[in-house]
Parts: structure tokens; C-alpha cells; sequence
């Protein structure tokens, strides 16, 4: 018999006041950030840290359903297919859609009571180049803001207009969080605001860079996309008729960079990790958590599996994850001092194998492009700058070659898919040029957008992507696949060169 706590919220939503506003509604801001500041409305019976949430750019009916039941909403926490948590949430105030609402939005943005502006824009959001993470002035987008500051189309432009509004009306700025998968995430939003603020003036992005706090956070918790499917299992398993739930592990984490010269929620009190500095938190979780998650979506489905704990059952990818995380990651990173990496790394291999998520790999395999510099490369650049040795980088290279099969768009029997990624054209383009695999990986590791010239040159790393990419498509991605986990200097894997 499944277990169903049920939790609901003990303040009154409509006493709330609004002081942050969120940018970026996605599943993953409602299972989340939304989840610690209910808490804190519930702790503190009410408060003025409720959200008003935004989208910018898509999923408009998301807005109107939610503000048609008063934007409240649950979540599905399970820890295993036995046990779940089902909260109300109300925490979320107020929803918007950028491109009907813009005036109100920016009514938002420039009120007074808002504090801090939050951020979960996916890290395609922020217009950085992946690799050297500057602002691609060039986009489309970011022309458009820069042409047209006051009706701008990207979350960067949006904060610079909301800036630029408040200081000419006198008013302080806002403490802007980004709650983005990428390393150093308030430094990086930090440069693309000031970089297009700079556009209207040089002082004005100097008022930024004097006056606005861009704290950094880790931000953890596994929350698939929803589907009908997951909607109908809510509704039969817990009798929850809620267009709106979210369904997401039990697990959650979220580490804060304590810097908001505006004041912020007393989130110390709800779980929220308030520290001085983010980076070893960020680093470690976006290389092992993060990528693991890649080499599993991109090894796996080239195995065919279609969910994350699909593919951990297979004791195969449960030793691939293992090694590439122990062997190849591990040894890259400043661990928290609380932090055992054994017990961390247990853990998250438990956490993938929860298997009543139905984690979709596809859904993990989007926008690599943007995704992998951060969770496989930087680790690997730092590796190959000190002292490694033939096969030390093979999961990486494995991952790297199983990524560069898929974004061909075409599986070994020859059914087409879509490729989701900003650079899925000249991805393809570079399957249609280049068709024999020496001269394919060789021109892949010179996209110099994803991969910085340390692993373009490095001989041994472009062999092993080689051997590995020759492996899938000659005899398939499980004849790459023996990693066992032993502490030796050329663990095991079968190619490498
Ligand atoms: C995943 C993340 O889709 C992805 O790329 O790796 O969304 C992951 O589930 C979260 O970062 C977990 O905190």
C-alpha cells in the first residue's frame, strides 16, 4: 500500500505580499524555490516573500491555468514508488506571461516591496557562449534588446530595462539570484547584465556593477517534465485532479551565496544553505550529478533505454557512473569540507535509480551543447593541464562520443529524431560535411563554442573520443561499457587507443 502524507499550507495566500519576482516557470522553480518559500510562509504564517512567477518567451497556458486556480498547487514529493509527500503550495502569488503582460510585469519589477528577482531561465537563457561563457552579442535576441532596450525579449534584457527603470525613478535595485545548472552562476549573470546595460551607457553599467548584488546557488532536486501520463498516475495513485502538480523526488538542496543588501527570507530556518561561498557546492554538483546525468542520457539511449533509473539498473551504466565519477571527476574538485565523496556519490546513485520518476534521458539530452562544457569539460581540461594518462578521460570521451551520435539525429537504424539544442544546425551540418569519423571528431573537438583548444589539441583525448565514437557505430555503445570501478591506472575501459 502506498504511503501518502499530505501537507497543506497554515497561512493565508491571499495576505501575502509579493517580494520576489521569479523569471522562468518552468516544473523545476515549482518543485523547488517555490517549496522553500512555502515553507517559509508556513513557519512564519505569512510574510511578504511571496512570488510573483513569469514566463517570458513560452508556455503561456501554464500562466493562465495556474492563475485560474489562484496559483495554488501541488507537488508529488516520492522518495521511493511507496512513499510520497503531497504538498499545497501557495507560495506563488501572482503569474505572468512576458508577452501579454509585459507593463505589468515591469510594474513588477520596478515596485518597491520586490527585493530579489530570481532566475531559471535553462543556461541557453543567459546568451553566453558555452565555452568561454562571454555574451554572444551577436544572437538575434540580444540585438533586438540592444536595439530595442525597452521592449526586450531575453531575461537579461529584462533585468537591464527593470534596472534602468528603478534607478531613474531613484529606487534601489533588487538582489538578482540565477538558480541555473551553470558554475559561478551570479558572476556570469552579472556579466551579461552589465555587458548589455553597457549598450545604453557606460555609467549605467557602472550603477550595476556598484549596486547589484548577483549572489551564486546550488540548486538540487530531480523534477521530470510532466506529462499526461505522470498527470493520470497523480490522479489514480493520489487522488490529485491538479493540472498544475509537479512530481519530483523527495530529495532537495539548495545552497546560497548569503550576499542580499535588500534583505531576503530567513530561509536558514527552511533548509536553504546559507554560505559565503557556492563554488565547491556548484562544481561538485554539476560534475557529478550533472554529469552523470549527461554520459547517462547520451550512453544510454544510444543502449536504447528511455529513463534514467532504466539505465542505472543496468549494472553496466550503474559502473560507468561510478568510475567516470570517482576516476574522473572526483579528482578534479575542491569538495565542501563537509562532504564525503563516497557517500555523495552513493547517494546519487540511489537517487537515480528511483525509478517511480520515469526521468526521461531525452529530456536530460537537450541543449548539450550548452550543458557538457560545464559538466564534463572543464573537469577534463583541468585534468589534461596536469598529469594524466592514456584512458584516464575514457568515460569522458565515451560521453563525448555518444553525444556527438546523437546529435546526428539519426539512430544506428536509421530513425530520424529531433535534435533540441541552439546549435543542433551546425551540429548537423557537421554530420553532413564530414563523413568519415576520424575527420568528424577532429572538426567537433574544433567547435571551439564548446570545447576549448586544450582538448582540441590534446591527442589523446581526440583518440580516445575517436575510438569510442568507432566502437557505437561499428558495434554499438555496450562494446564500450566496462568500467568496473577498480582503482587501477588504466581502469578497464575497452578502447582508448
Ligand atoms: C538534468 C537536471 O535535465 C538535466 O540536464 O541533469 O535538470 C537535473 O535533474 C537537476 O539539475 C538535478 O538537480
Amino acid at each position: 500500500m502506498i504511503s501518502i502524507k499530505t501537507t497543506n499550507s497554515l497561512y493565508e495566500p491571499e495576505k501575502v505580499d509579493v517580494g520576489i519576482v521569479h523569471i522562468g516557470l518552468g516544473a523545476f522553480h515549482r518543485a523547488h524555490q517555490a517549496v522553500y518559500i512555502e515553507k517559509n510562509l508556513n513557519r512564519n504564517q505569512g510574510g511578504d516573500w511571496g512570488i510573483c512567477a513569469v514566463n517570458i518567451r513560452s508556455n503561456s497556458q501554464l500562466v493562465d491555468e495556474l492563475k485560474a486556480n489562484g496559483c495554488r498547487y501541488h507537488i508529488a514529493e516520492y522518495q521511493d514508488s511507496q512513499n510520497v509527500e503531497l504538498r499545497e503550495i501557495n507560495a506563488i502569488r501572482d503569474a505572468l506571461f512576458a508577452g501579454t503582460d509585459k507593463e505589468p510585469l515591469f510594474e513588477k519589477l520596478v515596485s518597491p516591496k520586490t527585493k530579489i528577482v530570481t532566475l531559471t531561465v535553462t543556461e541557453k537563457g543567459y546568451y553566453l557562449a558555452p565555452a568561454d561563457k562571454t555574451l554572444r552579442q551577436d544572437d538575434p535576441s540580444i540585438q533586438h534588446d540592444i536595439q530595442t532596450p525597452a521592449s526586450p525579449k531575453t531575461a537579461p534584457g529584462i533585468l537591464v530595462e527593470a534596472l534602468y527603470r528603478r534607478k531613474e525613478s531613484g529606487l534601489p535595485p533588487f538582489t538578482i539570484l540565477s538558480c541555473d545548472n551553470m558554475p559561478n552562476n551570479g558572476s556570469l549573470t552579472r556579466r551579461v547584465v552589465c555587458e548589455l546595460a553597457a549598450h545604453r551607457s557606460a555609467e549605467f553599467a557602472k550603477w550595476i556593477e556598484d549596486n547589484v548584488a548577483f549572489p551564486s546557488s546550488m540548486v538540487d532536486r530531480i523534477v521530470p517534465a510532466m506529462s499526461d501520463a505522470s498527470r493520470e498516475r497523480l490522479q489514480k495513485e493520489l487522488d490529485c485532479h491538479d493540472q498544475n502538480a509537479v512530481m519530483c523526488e523527495a530529495f532537495s538542496q539548495w545552497v546560497v551565496e548569503d550576499n542580499f543588501p535588500q534583505g531576503r527570507p530567513d530561509w536558514e530556518h527552511d533548509g536553504v544553505q546559507m554560505v559565503k561561498d557556492v563554488h565547491p557546492f556548484e562544481t561538485m554538483k554539476l560534475r557529478l550529478l550533472n554529469g552523470s546525468h549527461s554520459l547517462l542520457a547520451y550512453v544510454g539511449l544510444a543502449a536504447k533505454y528511455k529513463t534514467v533509473a532504466q539505465a542505472v539498473a543496468d549494472e553496466k551504466f550503474a559502473s560507468l557512473i561510478r568510475h567516470y565519477m570517482g576516476f574522473e571527476a572526483a579528482p578534479t574538485l575542491d569538495l565542501p569540507q563537509e562532504v564525503q565523496v563516497q557517500t555523495y556519490i552513493d547517494s546519487l546513485v540511489s537517487r537515480f535509480a528511483n525509478d517511480s520518476l520515469q526521468h526521461q534521458l531525452s529530456q536530460i539530452a537537450m541543449d548539450g551543447s550548452q550543458k557538457i562544457p560545464q559538466r564534463w569539460l572543464n573537469g577534463a581540461e583541468e585534468r589534461l593541464a596536469n598529469d594524466v594518462k592514456q584512458g584516464d578521460l575514457n568515460a569522458t570521451a565515451l560521453g563525448v562520443a555518444a553525444w556527438l551520435f546523437y546529435v546526428r539525429g539519426e539512430d544506428l537504424e536509421g530513425n530520424q529524431y529531433k535534435v533540441d539544442d541552439p546549435m543542433a544546425q551546425t551540429l548537423s551540418e557537421l554530420h553532413g560535411r564530414c563523413a568519415d569519423p576520424e575527420s568528424l571528431v577532429r572538426e567537433a573537438l574544433k567547435l571551439n563554442d564548446i570545447f576549448s583548444t586544450t582538448l582540441s589539441q590534446s591527442e589523446m583525448f581526440s583518440r580516445a573520443v575517436l575510438n569510442a565514437y568507432q566502437t557505437i557505430i561499428s558495434s554499438g555503445v555496450t562494446d564500450c561499457l566496462s568500467f568496473n570501478n577498480r582503482l587501477s591506472n588504466n581502469n578497464t575501459a575497452n578502447f582508448g587507443g
